[in-house]
């Protein structure tokens, strides 16, 4: 798929798929609203020196000017963290719009699973991904990210997913779609900032190399499709759980009385969490992107060698 007309991808990404070398994606979101300038460009850096020291190539993506760029310049990764909550976040349905009208985007974990795929790489690590919110049943608030998983051939690695969402009805949801969920040596799927949940997963894999054979085997088979591999936040950068729900819930209680909808929710509760944690939770997060970092880099080595 390398000559995809609409794809930039990085020389140094391009030299890398080109000679079978493991490529790490990364997403843009995380970068313009998911933390706040200059530490979402400093993270942004140090995840990509993390994936190299781990012997795997970083490949952050977003779109710039309409081009659907795969690897970004220092410049480019700056710009988007500027630029910040001024960036169109862009999931799937906003795609062909922001790049008909030749704008910049910050892609979701869907839309950087959709280019990734266009250019062959099959591991992407994230924060945590987005899922079904809390009180779906009435407002529908389901991330497209769900159901991206169900068709789209990448792995992610993720933290879990916070509890600003329901964890019991995201993986409910992704079991109707078919998406496996693989607890990275845990049993529960991990709540971002806590290492578990009342939530058990549907498989526990020790290894690396295990998570390897299995994105093998299901692609080996055309069956269509990403998986999650939940990896926990390391025990020494987990969060007490009571001050985590505590923030959490007020988030969302003033989500409910500002009446935020839609596209807006899950930046505007990423960002009330920061700050009612008092920048905790900020710390918290760059550790654990940092952890799903190496474990993606394993696995894309992994994953090369088969
Ligand atoms: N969850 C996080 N951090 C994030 C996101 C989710 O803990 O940065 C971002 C990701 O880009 C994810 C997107 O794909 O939010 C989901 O948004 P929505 O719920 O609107 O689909
Ligand atoms: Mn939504």
């Amino acid at each position: 798929m390398l000559n995809n007309a609409f794809l930039d991808i990085h020389p140094e990404v391009k030299a890398a798929l080109n000679e079978g070398r493991p490529v790490v994606a990364l997403e843009s979101t995380i970068i313009s609203h998911g933390m706040p300038y200059p530490d979402n460009v400093t993270t942004a850096l140090q995840v990509e020196n993390t994936i190299r020291e781990h012997g795997a190539t970083p490949a952050t993506i977003a779109i710039i000017g309409g081009r659907l760029k795969v690897g970004l310049s220092e410049q480019e990764i700056e710009h988007l963290g500027k630029s910040g909550l001024a960036v169109t976040k862009t999931s799937r349905r906003d795609l062909p719009v922001i790049m008909a009208r030749k704008l910049d985007g910050a892609t979701t974990v869907a839309t950087t699973m959709i280019i990734a795929a266009m250019a062959g790489v099959k591991v992407f690590a994230t924060g945590g991904i987005g899922g079904v919110h809390r009180g779906a049943e009435t407002t529908f608030d389901i991330s497209a990210d769900l159901q991206e998983l169900s068709k789209t051939d990448v792995a992610v690695v993720c933290a879990g997913c916070k509890s600003i969402l329901d964890i019991g009805l995201t993986l409910e949801y992704l079991e109707t779609q078919g998406v496996p969920v693989l607890g990275y040596g845990v049993k529960t799927m991990p709540a971002f900032y806590t290492r578990d949940s009342n939530f058990q997963v549907d498989h526990q894999i020790d290894s690396h190399e295990d998570i390897a054979v299995i994105m093998q085997t299901k692609w080996q088979t055309g069956m269509q499709g990403g998986m999650i591999i939940a990896n926990p936040i390391p025990e020494e950068h987990s969060m007490p759980k009571d001050v985590i729900d505590k923030a959490i819930g007020q988030a969302l209680q003033e989500l409910d009385e500002q009446g935020v909808k839609g596209k807006e929710s899950t930046p505007f509760l990423l960002s009330r969490v920061k700050e009612l944690t008092g920048g905790d939770s900020l710390k918290s997060n760059i550790a654990l992107i940092m952890n799903n970092a190496k474990l993606a880099s394993a696995i894309a080595v992994a994953y090369s060698q088969k």
